[in-house]
C-alpha cells in the first residue's frame, strides 16, 4: 500500500483542531465604507442588520470588534470569502482569528 504524507505537515490541522472554537475579529480601517462592512457581516457571517451595525460601529470606534465564534475551519472559510469580496471591491477590510480558549 502507498502511504501519502503531507509535504508540509505543520500546515495540516487535525480534525480536533479544525473543530476548536475561534473568535472572528473585524479590524477597523480608514477606507472601507460602513455600508460595505455591514453587508459583509450580514452575508458572510449571518449577522442580522441591527447586530451588524453594532459590530461595525464598535470596530469603527474601538479599533476592533468580535463578530462571531466558529469552529476553525468554518471561521477560516468565511474570512477567506469575506476578504475575497472586499479585495474584489477594492477595500482593505480585514478579519482575523484568535482561539476562544
Ligand atoms: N472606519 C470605516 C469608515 O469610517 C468603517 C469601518 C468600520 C471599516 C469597521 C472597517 C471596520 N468608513
Amino acid at each position: 500500500a502507498v502511504t501519502v504524507r503531507p509535504a508540509v505537515s505543520f500546515a495540516v490541522a487535525s480534525d480536533e483542531e479544525l473543530e476548536r472554537p475561534y473568535r472572528v475579529i473585524v479590524q477597523n480601517d480608514d477606507v472601507t465604507p460602513m455600508d460595505f462592512v455591514v453587508i459583509v457581516l450580514r452575508v458572510f457571517f449571518g449577522l442580522d442588520l441591527a447586530r451588524a451595525e453594532q459590530v461595525m460601529l464598535t470596530a469603527h470606534y474601538e479599533g476592533r470588534a468580535l463578530v462571531t465564534v466558529l469552529p476553525l475551519q468554518e471561521a477560516q472559510e468565511r474570512v477567506y470569502q469575506a476578504h475575497h469580496a472586499a479585495r474584489e471591491a477594492g477595500y482593505p477590510l480585514t478579519f482575523y482569528l484568535e482561539p476562544d480558549e
